[in-house]
Order: structure tokens, then C-alpha cells, then sequence
């Protein structure tokens, strides 16, 4: 019997299902983001707490104003050099993506990922690492490549799946790995680098290392029990990780709502794990650098991870086997008010006297050319339906250490 207090009936219950504030035709209403203005944001000490962060993983730590100017705590002392570097970084990316976007339609490879209007996150983050700490980046994090100068025809190779590609034809065009760059093999199964990220770092931490690792996952596969994992292990051992979230508001058609974004942020979720959590403007290059550099710092202190969510906008089509037009309205990246990291850097440095238009658009031409001519040269070792690519036998090594009978067995069937 319930309670007299309790009444009998009541409405049907029914469930909430988020959706986008716009579609196809329509105009996104961008409030839900809950911008701060550029300098508003405090900058507490690196040995803060994760509950002291909670106020600020409502808020989002910005350093560029509208004027192109770098203000507030967060504006750290940046070497002209690095701020040099970022943008040569960020357009050599751009280039690169837009000319494997033009090799897929022409057929060359089967399939390409883009990150524009993402540039500055990896780019910025890199540049605030060493060289020897280990990312475990998402198949959208291909600017710490261009960053660390990896070659470009060797990337080109990997996408084209040629007889010069360093994964043998093995992997998924764009699913790089570069040990020696520290950069973890990309494995297409969402999430499952987070949690080996802090595993890595724990090894480093047993080890006595000095090296940190950063982890990386978008909104979308932050609803993975491995995020939920990774972020439980990094704060029981304090292991010395960083661990992005790029909240570019979309996982291929589906709204960062769904993931869990509504009314709250992913930034949020770190400080109920223990984790010093921050939410920063990831469109703004000078706060990237400025945030990457204090959770590495953290890291590097032995203070244990950081949490960062980087509010961005997923300007491109999820892949290109994706289309956007079909789910949200087509000029949404014109209108998010974070605008394009490329001319919000662009701005400040030729405010500084720094850059100007015709060396932006002449760098610009420069790596076009260079980006064709790395294509041109890779194209020698083969591309998509030409015979020149790995050897069929290469595909039974490296199953195991040492190639098993069955598999032996499995090759000479094949007679290669
Ligand atoms: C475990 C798993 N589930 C689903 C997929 C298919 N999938 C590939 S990318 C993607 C969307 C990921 O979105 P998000 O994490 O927001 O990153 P973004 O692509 O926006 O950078 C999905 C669902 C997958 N690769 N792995």
C-alpha cells in the first residue's frame, strides 16, 4: 500500500530525447555553449584541486579577445618563435587536409578524415610537449604529425596504402602510428587509446621517467566505458597524463547532447572523478598552448592528470563517406561564434607586427606546393587500384612475434 501522501496517479512518464537546436534550413542557436569573455577566467596554481576547478569547468578559458588581442591570466609568455611555428603548423595541416580530400574524390585512396577548424588543439598542444612524451590521438589529431615535421610523403604513403606505406597496407588510410614520434598506432575502435594513455603514463611513473603522456577523444566517445575507465585509473594512481576531450559538438550526425553534453559540460565530468578539470576555447591557439603547458606541468610535477575539454566545431563532414547537409544546417562553421583558429592567430600576429597578409597568403601558396609535390612523390609508390602496393605476404607477418603454423600454412595456400 503506498502512502496516502503519494497519489494514485499521475502523468505518463515519458523520456527525453536531445536534440540539436537546428537541422538542415535552419539557424543553431549557439547559447547553449556558455561562452566567457577573453580574460575572464582564473588561473589557479598548478597543485589546485579538482573541487577548486569546478567553478571553472563552467566557464571557458579564452586569451584572444575580438580584437585579436591576448589578455587575461592565461595570456602566458609565448616565444614569438613557437607563435610562428603554430601557424606554419596550422596551415601546413589545412593544406595537407585539403589535398587528400582532392586525392580521395579523384580515387586515389579510399577514404580520408579532415580536421579543419580543429588545427589549433593538436598543433598547440604539441608545441607545449617535449618531444619524447607519448599522445594517443583520435584519427583527428594528424597536427601533431605535421607539427613534429613528420614526413609528409611517409603520411601520404600510409593514406594511399602503396608499396612504400610504413603499416604495409595493413591499416585504414589516415589510422597512422609513428612510435618514434611518440605518436600511439590509431586503432579505429573508439576509446580504447584513453585508457591505455594512462596506462603508459603509470609505466613512465613505475619506471622513475620523466616523460608524461596525453590521451585524446572527441564528445562523442567520451560515452565509451573506457573514458569512464581511464579517467578512474588516472586519478587513483594521480598517473601523469593529460587527458583531452575535443568537443567539436559533433560525432558524425549525432549532437555532443546525446553524448551527455546537455546542461552540462564535459569538463564537469573530470572533477567527479578527482580530476582538476578545465574548459578551454580550443580555437584559440594561445590558450591551448597556455592550458596544455599547465597540465603538463601538473603532469611533469607529479601532481596527476588533467582533464580538458576543448570547445570547438567540427567544420568539415565527419569523413568522407559522411555528409553533413544531411543533419544540421550547412553554414553552422560560419556561424560559431569561436570562429576559425587560423584568422583568430592570423589577427593577433599581424596586430604584433608579427605576420602580415601577403606573407600569410604567399606560406600559403608555399605549402600547397610543397603538400602537391610530397603527394606527387608518394603517388611513384603506388596509389588506390594500382598493382603497386605491399607484397600479399606481409600480411601474415606480424600477427605474432613469430609466425605460427596455421598461419604458415595459410600463406603458402595463398602461394605468395
Ligand atoms: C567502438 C566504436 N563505436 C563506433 C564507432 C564508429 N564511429 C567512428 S567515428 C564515430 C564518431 C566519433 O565522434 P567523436 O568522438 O565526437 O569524435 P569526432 O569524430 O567528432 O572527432 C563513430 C561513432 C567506432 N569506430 N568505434
Amino acid at each position: 500500500m503506498s502512502s496516502p501522501q503519494i497519489p494514485a496517479t499521475s502523468e505518463p512518464l515519458h523520456l527525453h530525447v536531445p536534440e540539436p537546436s537546428a537541422r538542415p534550413g535552419q539557424a543553431t542557436d549557439f547559447s547553449y555553449l556558455k561562452l566567457s569573455p577573453a580574460g575572464a577566467v582564473d588561473k589557479p596554481p598548478v597543485d589546485v584541486s579538482a573541487s577548486q576547478t569546478a567553478p571553472l569547468t563552467g566557464q571557458l578559458i579564452r586569451v584572444l579577445d575580438d580584437n585579436g588581442d591576448a589578455v587575461g591570466p592565461w595570456a602566458a609568455d609565448i616565444d614569438d618563435a613557437v607563435l610562428l611555428r603554430a601557424m606554419h603548423a596550422m596551415l601546413k595541416t589545412r593544406a595537407y587536409d585539403a589535398r587528400m580530400l582532392i586525392a580521395q574524390r579523384q580515387k586515389k585512396t579510399s577514404f580520408y578524415i579532415q580536421c579543419l577548424g580543429e588545427e589549433a588543439i593538436a598543433v598547440g598542444q604539441t608545441l607545449a610537449l617535449r618531444d619524447d612524451d607519448m599522445q594517443f590521438p583520435t584519427y583527428r589529431q594528424q597536427g601533431i604529425l605535421v607539427t613534429k615535421e613528420v614526413s609528409l610523403v611517409d603520411m601520404i604513403c600510409q593514406v594511399l596504402s602503396n608499396a612504400a606505406d610504413p603499416l604495409k597496407g595493413r591499416q585504414l588510410p589516415i589510422m597512422y602510428s609513428y612510435k618514434d614520434y611518440g605518436f600511439f598506432s590509431i586503432s579505429g575502435n573508439l576509446t580504447t587509446q584513453y585508457i591505455q594513455a594512462v596506462g603508459w603514463a603509470m609505466a613512465s611513473a613505475i619506471k622513475g621517467d620523466t616523460r608524461i603522456a596525453t590521451a585524446w577523444v572527441g564528445d562523442g566517445a567520451t560515452a565509451e566505458g573506457d573514458f569512464h575507465a581511464a579517467l578512474t585509473f588516472a586519478h587513483v594512481y594521480r598517473a601523469p597524463v593529460v587527458l583531452n576531450v575535443v568537443n567539436n559538438q559533433w560525432a558524425i550526425s549525432t549532437f555532443q547532447a546525446i553524448a551527455g553534453g546537455e546542461n552540462t559540460t564535459f569538463a564537469a565530468r573530470g572533477v567527479g572523478y578527482g580530476i582538476p578539470s578545465l574548459r578551454v576555447d580550443g580555437n584559440d591557439l594561445l590558450a591551448v598552448y597556455a592550458a596544455s603547458r599547465w597540465a603538463a606541468e601538473r603532469a611533469r610535477s607529479n601532481l596527476g592528470p588533467t582533464l580538458i575539454e576543448w570547445v570547438t566545431y567540427r567544420a568539415g563532414p565527419h569523413s568522407t563517406s559522411d555528409d553533413p547537409s544531411k543533419y544540421r544546417p550547412a553554414d553552422d562553421a560560419q556561424h560559431f561564434p569561436l570562429g576559425d583558429p587560423i584568422d583568430r592567430l592570423k589577427q593577433h600576429l599581424i596586430k604584433r607586427g608579427l605576420w602580415s597578409e601577403q606573407q600569410h597568403d604567399e606560406v600559403r601558396t608555399e605549402l600547397d606546393a610543397e603538400v602537391l609535390r610530397a603527394l606527387k612523390e608518394a603517388e611513384t609508390h603506388g596509389l588506390l587500384g594500382s598493382d603497386n602496393r605491399p607484397g600479399a605476404a606481409l600480411m601474415f607477418e606480424d600477427v605474432y612475434k613469430d609466425m605460427p603454423e596455421h598461419l604458415r600454412r595459410q600463406r603458402q595456400q595463398l602461394g605468395v
